[in-house]
This record gives structure tokens, C-alpha cells and sequence, in this order.
């Protein structure tokens, strides 16, 4: 065949891009919720060891970079100026105290070293700081990620070209439930700057909070969303709420260990190239039960002694229960 017919025969052949069809729908996530638990955590397990080493568990260190009078009011956070929570504000650190803050977790063992500032979004004049700290943080040789809120358009690549691994934007919970937790900001806007980041080349963590109030219905939704991100965020964080005093879901009923156990599994099924991170609420669980979510298929902690504004578990206890358990941290 001749060029002419080669390129005739491509032209017949070329169709317009058919979007791909939801791998998962909020019935079918449903229907993994409502298994036996034995039958769920078999599921997990085969998933996650078809496509990870089962015993490695990747560590990330959170550091605050900018802490409270934020501008929203998300429902469970500490750092809303809308919020009496008796929280201590705090401008954007400096470069050196963030890198001093990297070394330490890098010393400690952590892959990752992840940024979180308490805006709506970036400004402008906010950037050229973030961006010094991430090539710094990443020069030591740690993964970076930073979690800054909604980007405008171009801010993702800036920090992609600073050199950026991930960045985390939490869908948080279902589309039905997300405006009884938040309403200074929409999930279209949170799906928004998901795809701002996608399209800039940068990881996607992204994931949501349980025990909220939410229906398991709402769970199930939030896993539906993520996993038919297309394609699913590289890194998912499940949160248990921690109640923060002063916060309108100050007195949410804690979650059952089980249920939270179940969404951590159907995370896994859904989404089984992904790490699923056991992320906040860790403090607050007992060895077994945190045992009973990595068998459920999570392969990522939070490491270091604090989270954004509350506590985490101390590393040496981590390190005993990672021996514990023949766990080895990346
Ligand atoms: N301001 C940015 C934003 O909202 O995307 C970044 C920081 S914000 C604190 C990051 C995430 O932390 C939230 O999306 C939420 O999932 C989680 N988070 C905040 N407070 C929490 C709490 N009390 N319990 C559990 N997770 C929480
Ligand atoms: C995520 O999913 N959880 C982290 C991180 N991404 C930024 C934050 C947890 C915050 C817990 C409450 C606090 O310490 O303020
Ligand atoms: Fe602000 Fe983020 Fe907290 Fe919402 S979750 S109040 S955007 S810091």
C-alpha cells in the first residue's frame, strides 16, 4: 500500500475519542460494602497482592506551612476562621524551617514530605514561596507534595516545573452530602482543580473523611468518584474524622471500626494500582484495629508525631508496630 492509501485508510479508521464508561457506579461499590467481612478482606488482599509487595506500607510526614484563618468553612476543620477551635494562626514558614522540618522525616525514614497550607487557594504572591520550598524539599531526595487548596489555571504547572511529585485535593465525601459539610466552595470546584493537576502531569492524591454522619450510601459514593477519576489518583487517603471542640461536627457519632475497615477495602478493590493511605483518626485506633486496615488493603500511614493542627502516633510506636506485624516502611 502507498503513502496516499496508508493515510486514507487512517483517515476512514479514525473515530472521535469515545469517552470510557464508569468502571464503577455507586451500586456496584454497594455491593462490595455489603459483603461478608471475611469475603471483602479476602478481595482486598488478592487485589493488593496482585499488584503491590503486601508488607511494604509507604510513609509520608505532614508538615503545616500556613496554619488557620482560613476562609472556608469546611464542617470538620480546625483551621476555619468561621470556627472557635482556640487554634494558634500562623503565616507561611520560611524555606529553611520547612527544610529542617524534611530533613528530620527523611532521617526518620519517610518517602514522601507532604505541605499543607490552610488557604482557599494559593495567591499569587504565595506562590514563588511554595515553589522554593518544594525544590528545596525535593533536592534532599524526598517525594513532594503539597495541598494548597483550589489552583488557578497555570498554578499547577508553576509547581510542576518547581518540581513536584503529588498534589493532594480531597473530594472529601459524596456529591449528594458534600454541601452539609461545606459550602463556601463547590465539588465541581474540588473536580476543577483535580483535572488542573492531571493536566499538568502531577500525581493525584485524593480521597475523602468517614464519620461525618454520612450514609454508607455516601461512602460508597465517594469511592465511586474517585475510582472513576479517570485515571484513579495514585495515592487515596481515607481519614477517620477527628472531631475538633468548636467545629460543627464536633459531636458526629464515631464511625464503627468495621465500616471503616470496609471503605478502606473497597478503595482497594476498586482503585488496585493505588496506594490507599490509613491517613487521620490513626491516634485514636488501637494496634488491632489499625492491623485490621492494612488487611484490608491499605498500604500507606501518615508518619510523624502530628498531622495538620492534631496529633499522630509517636514514630517509635509505629516502628514496634510495623515490627510487630513484619510490616517494612518505603
Ligand atoms: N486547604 C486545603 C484544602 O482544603 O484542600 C488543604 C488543607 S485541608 C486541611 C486537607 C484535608 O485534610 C481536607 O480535605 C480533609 O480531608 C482533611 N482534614 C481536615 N481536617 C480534618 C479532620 N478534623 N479530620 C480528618 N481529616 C481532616
Ligand atoms: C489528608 O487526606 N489528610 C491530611 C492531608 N491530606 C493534608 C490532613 C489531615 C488533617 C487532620 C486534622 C488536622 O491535623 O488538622
Ligand atoms: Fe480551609 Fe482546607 Fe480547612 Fe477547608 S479544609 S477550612 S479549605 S484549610
Amino acid at each position: 500500500m502507498n503513502d496516499t492509501a496508508l493515510l486514507s485508510q487512517a483517515v476512514t479508521h479514525a473515530r472521535p475519542p469515545v469517552p470510557s464508561a464508569p468502571r464503577w457506579n455507586v451500586e456496584s461499590v454497594l455491593v462490595l460494602f455489603e459483603l461478608p467481612f471475611a469475603d471483602l478482606l479476602f478481595r482486598a488482599q488478592e487485589t493488593l497482592r496482585k499488584h503491590f509487595d503486601p508488607n511494604a506500607v509507604q510513609r509520608s510526614t505532614l508538615l503545616s506551612i500556613k496554619t488557620g484563618n482560613c476562609s472556608e468553612d469546611c464542617g470538620y476543620c480546625s483551621q476555619s476562621k468561621r470556627y472557635q477551635t482556640g487554634l494558634d494562626a500562623q503565616r507561611l514558614l520560611s524555606t529553611e524551617e520547612v527544610l529542617a522540618a524534611a530533613k528530620a522525616a527523611k532521617e526518620q525514614g519517610a518517602g514522601r514530605f507532604c505541605m499543607g497550607a490552610a488557604w482557599r487557594g494559593p495567591k499569587e504572591k504565595d506562590l514563588p514561596a511554595v515553589m522554593a520550598m518544594v525544590s528545596a524539599v525535593k533536592a534532599l531526595g524526598l517525594e513532594t507534595c503539597v495541598t494548597l487548596g483550589i489552583l488557578k489555571d497555570g498554578q499547577a504547572e508553576q509547581l510542576k516545573e518547581a518540581g513536584l511529585d503529588y498534589y493532594n485535593h480531597n473530594l472529601d465525601t459524596a456529591p449528594e452530602f458534600y454541601g452539609d459539610v461545606v459550602t463556601t466552595h463547590t465539588y465541581q470546584d474540588r473536580l476543577d482543580t483535580l483535572r488542573n493537576v492531571r493536566e499538568a502531569g502531577l500525581k493525584v492524591c485524593s480521597g475523602g473523611i468517614v464519620g461525618m454522619g454520612e450514609t454508607r450510601q455516601h461512602r460508597a459514593g465517594l469511592i465511586a468518584k474517585l475510582a472513576n477519576l479517570d485515571p484513579p489518583p495514585e495515592s487515596v487517603p481515607i481519614n477517620n474524622l477527628v472531631p475538633i471542640p468548636g467545629t460543627p461536627l464536633a459531636n458526629s457519632d464515631p464511625i464503627d471500626i468495621f465500616e471503616f475497615a470496609r471503605t478502606i477495602a473497597a478503595a482497594r478493590i476498586t482503585m488496585p494500582r493505588s496506594y490507599v493511605r490509613l491517613s487521620a483518626g490513626r491516634e485514636q485506633m488501637s494496634e488491632s484495629e489499625q492491623a485490621l486496615c492494612f488487611l484490608a488493603g491499605a498500604n500507606s500511614i501518615f508518619y510523624g508525631d502530628h498531622l495538620l493542627t492534631t496529633s499522630n502516633p509517636q514514630t517509635p510506636l509505629d516502628n514496634t508496630l510495623f515490627e510487630k506485624l513484619g510490616l517494612h516502611g518505603i
